[in-house]
């Protein structure tokens, strides 16, 4: 009789340990959904906001926003933009930016529609904004000289 009832104990210990290694196991996967699931959340989140403190998968999602910015270099032809007309899309961001051949005032790139401006003293500096109005719109310097066209579609 005694031997049996310790043989139940000792049974009933065993499943209470495999009981804990159980729950500790079921522990430890919910905790890597977690993490797993707040990676990607972060990801996500990172897509749609600029932030460069991404660590170390915000590698990846910088380079895939770089590719959402339509780059737009122009450059000067008789006292005009060159090239004439640039086609950019609705709703992705654009960066302008002036060849070093652009000079006067031309430099002070202005886009007076849809309201931004900006003199760009060097190669490397930027008119960047949003164009979310689909439409052609005059390209000039902020005096109205100099001719371009921004085709928004
Ligand atoms: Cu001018």
């Amino acid at each position: 009789m005694k031997n049996t009832t310790l043989l139940l104990v000792s049974i009933i210990i065993l499943f209470i340990i495999g009981g804990i290694f159980f729950v500790k196991t079921g522990n430890g996967n919910k905790n890597s959904n977690t993490l797993t699931g707040n990676v990607v959340v972060n990801g996500g989140g990172g897509g749609n906001v600029v932030n460069g403190g991404g660590g170390g998968s915000g590698g990846g999602i910088g380079k895939a926003t770089g590719e959402e910015v339509q780059k737009v270099v122009l450059g000067m032809k008789n006292y005009n933009y060159y090239p004439s007309e640039v086609k950019v899309k609705a709703g992705t961001p654009v960066s302008i930016s002036l060849e070093d051949s652009v000079f006067g005032c031309l430099r002070a790139l202005s886009i007076r529609e849809l309201g931004v401006g900006k003199y760009l003293r060097t190669a490397s500096d930027t008119l960047d904004f949003l164009p979310t109005q689909k439409g052609v719109f005059k390209i000039s310097c902020t005096m109205g000289m100099g001719y371009g066209k921004l085709i928004v579609e």
